[in-house]
């Protein structure tokens, strides 16, 4: 049976980057992604990286065409009440900023990365199992080509998104699970067409929410809140375009750019956290632990920051013998997972419009905005969440080991 120290389940943004970081230390590991390399490599997501994050992917040598591609972004417009209000995120927060590079490059960045110099990154290879999470040598089983096979390891890295296998080493009676669910989903258009904001725009509107987003100078990401179980089809381009416009025009302000629409889906909002993030030798990051609604731009830092804690925590165990990182690994990735948890929730719950939400709940949600709008403690507050802390989380942050 092949081993290796590291056995990273998924290769999405978490399994990558992790891989990456455990190369950079001298540490192997093998990538087992169940879907193909082009799949990976297109699928939607995320937009927006915290400083962190971009820190993250500098420090890993991935950040050399996020940062001549990537938009730094200075602030976010929120949209209310026929009104505009833009928070100043530097000088709200001291100087941080966010950046929008897509999800989809910083895959790509890290998949040639590996490809060129990492360790195996096997594609196709589906794992169906996680055994022996309490033993010394935990083992994957999974399927390659049409053939089962197993994987020995010194450790498991659970990357493996929300609807992933990895959890499950976790014993059912010591797993906690946390979870909302929300009466209503996004539509989400990429648009081949300029960008009609300099900046993020979320909009609260009695239609529902909107958000105006962007991939590049040329290329328009926006979203739309649709009942749950809308079924894309049910909006043509034309209707699309339509709703942005009431929802996104504030008094004498713009509409959207309109462009052709290249890819147009519907995704459900969830927040979900599984406790431990570490069973034994098997640990979790990313969405395999927890689930964000976008509405915070959380998702994808929340599974690099995870990743920076746990290389970490398996380079000081590499290279001391110490278990001392690993064995706090879940606390401390749990204290920013929750941060995060709640203000995802708030921004959701803030600027979304309930099915048959009655009016007193919609001057409630009036009254929050209203006061980041006026009071600079709260626009500090929501400008703080939204860049995301300073420094990595962890007891050794930021940096030794
Ligand atoms: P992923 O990206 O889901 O990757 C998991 C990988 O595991 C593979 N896999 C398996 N492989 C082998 N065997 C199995 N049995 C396997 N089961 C699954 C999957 O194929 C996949 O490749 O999780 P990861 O790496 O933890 O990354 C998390 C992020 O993808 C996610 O949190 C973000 O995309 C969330 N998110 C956002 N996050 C942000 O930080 N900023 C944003 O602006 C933002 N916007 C978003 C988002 C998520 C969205 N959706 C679609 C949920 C916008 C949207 C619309
Ligand atoms: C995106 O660009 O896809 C995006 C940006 C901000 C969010 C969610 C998604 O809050």
């Amino acid at each position: 049976m092949r081993h290796t120290t590291v056995g990273i389940v998924g290769g999405g943004p978490a399994g990558l980057l992790l891989a990456r970081l455990l190369h950079l230390e001298g540490i192997d590991s093998v990538v087992l992604e169940s879907r193909d390399r082009a799949y990976v490599e297109q699928r939607q997501r995320a937009g927006i990286l915290e400083q962190t994050t971009v820190d993250a992917l500098r420090a890993a040598g991935a950040g050399g065409r996020m940062d001549r591609e990537g938009l730094v972004h200075h602030g976010i417009e929120l949209r209310f009440d026929g009104g505009a209000h833009r928070l100043d995120l530097p000088a709200l927060t001291g100087g941080r900023s966010v950046m929008v590079y897509a999800q989809t490059e910083v895959v790509k960045d890290l998949v040639a990365l590996q490809l060129a110099e990492g360790g195996p990154l096997l594609f196709g290879a589906e794992v169906r199992s996680v055994e022996g999470a309490d033993t010394d040598r935990p083992v994957v089983r999974y399927t390659h080509q049409g053939r089962e096979k197993e994987l020995s390891c010194d450790y498991v890295v659970g990357c493996d998104g929300f609807h992933g296998v990895a959890k499950r080493a976790v014993p059912e009676a010591e797993r906690r699970s946390y979870e909302r669910t929300y009466p209503y989903s996004w539509l989400g258009i990429l648009a081949d067409a300029p960008p009609a904001y300099d900046e993020l725009v979320y909009a609260h509107s009695e239609r529902g929410f909107a958000l105006a987003s962007m991939r590049s100078p040329t290329v328009s990401r926006l979203y739309l809140q649709v009942p749950n179980g809308t079924d894309p089809g049910d909006w043509p381009d034309e209707r699309i375009w339509a709703e942005l416009d009431l929802r996104l025009r504030a008094d004498g302000g713009r509409s959207p750019n309109r462009g052709p629409v290249t890819a147009k889906s519907v995704l459900p909002m969830r927040s979900h956290v599984t406790e431990p993030m570490r069973w034994g030798r098997v640990l979790l990051a990313g969405d395999a632990a927890h689930i964000v609604p976008p509405t915070g731009a959380k998702g994808l830092n929340l599974a690099a920051a995870d990743v920076l804690v746990l290389a970490r925590a398996l380079s000081r165990r590499c290279a001391t013998g110490s278990t001392e990182l690993l064995d706090a690994y879940s606390d401390t990735c749990l204290r920013r997972v929750w941060r995060a948890e709640h203000f995802s929730w708030f921004m959701t719950t803030t600027l979304h419009t309930e099915p048959g939400q009655d009016p007193f709940r919609t001057r409630l949600q009036l009254a929050q905005l209203e006061r980041v709008a006026t009071s600079p403690h709260a626009a500090a507050e929501l400008a703080e969440n939204y860049v995301g802390p300073a420094t990595p989380a962890g007891p050794s942050a930021p940096g030794g080991r």
